[in-house]
């Protein structure tokens, strides 16, 4: 029978399957954090959320109490916590099963909440949690499994004469009381082991995500030590150029909401003092810049407005951005392109690329190597430190970000990565428009209701936008003044007289080339997509 140290053994070990499970869980989900959601590391969103929750005076007292290391106090208090809960599931699942399970999972949704809830939180903001929660649930079962089948043998052994029915009874036995019973022949050390294995897994898998942002981290510290040079040539943009109607995009898109498009599974972290291009091919003479030399030359800003080739008729996959950077017709002459030469396959630093036409790179437009946007150096997951940004080409086929490489070579010679899957080898922006406001949804009452939006041709330019309520006639809009060809046009329309009811408003932008917007819907693939935008709204 269990004497005191069996009763105390009773606990001990389904809370240390408790902790070694949360641990292993816990090192999972920094992995995955690392991977998939470098934001997201389950700890520092939930130490986030606590600095941003806790009151004042918690905060002055962490601060008196701990100085600069009250952060990884905190830390550090988060896992004394975790490990607490952790223990506590272990006894729980053991004895009343699922409930440590459950407590498990709502710890992992704490996590995800906290994640989700961040600024900017990444898309996959919600997965280190849940691959945390989901880990440390399937090595608890797993451990709480050891614990009864050693019970069970153990309760075998014991009772040889009688084997099978022993077995019977141990198979059909309640956990709690299998493990009560038979804890004091628990083969406490190999149980451990399996325990201390998997805990080691998790501090192992933690830290390969430590390592694996080391990078990054690195990176980012470098990135925050730049100083821009002062642009050659700055760029203005008129305060006219903004209608300032609220729910209609800004003119120009601050950083942390410009749409992000790549096939870069964790942002690849470029040093710059370690960056350069090279452009060879069909050229002259090779030429390489280094970082320092390309911050030396006499930088320009331009306003450009970057679109995806995937963006939907009213889709958000664009946006408009004051760049710093240096032509790169400039950096093509010196090294001198082959008369035959009709393509730039530009290549990033992860395998990305993308062919541009050699014509588009060397005629007097804002075609330039970038190195800063809206004023700071390119944020790490626009292309920090380098990218190329060419006005009126979809992305796919211009945007190289963490460029490496221009290769000058022809469109017969070679293909581009996303030519490789399907999509066409040049990619002009079509002739587009999109409606902002009113958002669908939006309460209208009957009476003026003003419609705004914005519309776009790049390097060609915007000549009228025209509005359509359901089945009338097309009406011409008011267009800001446009900061140039090379970026969208906000428009506005006051519909006077909305009178009560469902209503569809239509959109279309004539070019200044005279180019009507297609109205026929075509989906993205292969070229980007054509149609008009619509929006239907109620009108009370
Ligand atoms: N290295 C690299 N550069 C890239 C891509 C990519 O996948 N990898 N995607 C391109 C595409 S499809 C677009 S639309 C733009 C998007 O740039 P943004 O993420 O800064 O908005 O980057 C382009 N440059
Ligand atoms: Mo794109």
């Amino acid at each position: 029978m269990p004497g005191t140290s069996g009763g105390r053994r009773a606990w001990t070990l389904p809370a240390a399957a408790g902790a070694a499970s949360v641990a292993f869980g816990a090192g999972a989900g920094e992995l995955a954090a690392a991977l998939l959601a470098p934001p997201s590391s389950p700890f520092v969103v939930v130490g986030s959320l606590l600095i941003d929750v806790a009151p004042p005076w918690a905060k002055d007292a962490a601060i008196a109490l701990f100085g600069t290391a009250d952060k990884a106090a905190l830390l550090i208090g988060i896992g004394l916590v975790l490990l607490a809960v952790a223990g506590a599931a272990g006894v729980l699942e053991a004895r009343r099963p699922p409930w440590g399970q459950v407590l498990i999972g709502v710890v992992a949704l704490v996590g995800a909440i906290a994640a989700s809830t961040r600024a900017n939180p990444p898309m996959l903001a919600i997965a280190p949690s849940a691959v945390a929660g989901i880990a440390a649930v399937v090595a608890l079962r797993f451990l709480l499994l050891r614990l009864r089948s050693r019970a069970a043998d153990a309760a075998d052994r014991a009772d040889a004469p009688d084997a099978a029915g022993a077995s019977d009874a141990a198979g059909a036995a309640d956990p709690a009381d299998a493990d009560a019973a038979a804890a004091p022949r628990v083969d406490r050390r190999r149980f451990l082991g399996w325990a201390g294995g998997a805990a080691a897994l998790g501090a192992l898998a933690a830290l390969g995500g430590y390592a694996l942002q080391a990078g990054s981290r690195t990176v980012a510290v470098i990135r925050e030590a730049i100083t821009l040079p002062r642009p050659a040539s700055e760029a203005t943009v008129a305060s006219g150029t903004d209608l300032g109607i609220e729910g209609l995009t800004p003119i120009i898109t601050p950083n942390g909401q410009f749409y992000r498009i790549d096939t870069a599974l964790a942002v690849p972290a470029v040093d710059p003092s370690t960056w350069s291009l090279r452009i060879h091919g069909m050229v002259e003479r090779e030429v390489v810049v280094t970082w320092d030399e390309l911050l030396a030359l006499p930088l320009e800003e331009s306003v450009t407005t970057l679109a995806c080739v995937s963006n939907e008729v009213g889709g958000g996959l664009i946006g408009n951005a004051v760049w710093l950077g240096y032509p790169i017709r400039e950096l093509l002459a010196r090294a001198q392109p082959a008369a035959d030469a009709d393509m730039v396959l530009s290549r990033s630093v992860d395998g990305f690329s993308a062919s541009t036409p050699l014509p588009v790179l060397q005629d007097e437009r804002n075609a330039i190597l970038a190195v800063g946007m809206n004023g700071e150096p390119l944020p790490a997951e626009h292309g920090f430190p380098v990218r190329m940004v060419v006005p009126g080409l979809y992305g796919y086929v211009s945007a190289t970000k963490w460029v490496s490489e221009l290769e000058v070579t022809r469109f017969d010679a070679t293909s581009a990565y996303w030519t490789d899957r399907g999509w066409s080898e040049r990619g002009p922006v079509k002739l587009s428009s999109r409606i902002d406001v009113p958002r669908s949804g939006q309460p209208l009452d009957a009476g003026p209701i003003t419609v705004a939006g914005v519309a776009w041709h790049q390097h060609v330019g915007i000549e009228r936008v025209e509005v359509q309520v359901d089945d009338g006639p097309w009406r011409e809009a008011t267009l800001a003044p446009a900061i140039s060809v090379d970026t969208w046009v906000q428009w506005r329309f006051e519909w006077a007289d909305a009178p009560s009811g469902t209503h569809t408003l239509r959109v279309r932008a004539i070019g200044a080339d005279g180019d009507v917007q297609i109205s026929k819907r075509q989906g993205v693939v292969p070229d980007g997509a054509t149609g008009l935008h619509e929006r239907t709204i109620e009108v009370r």
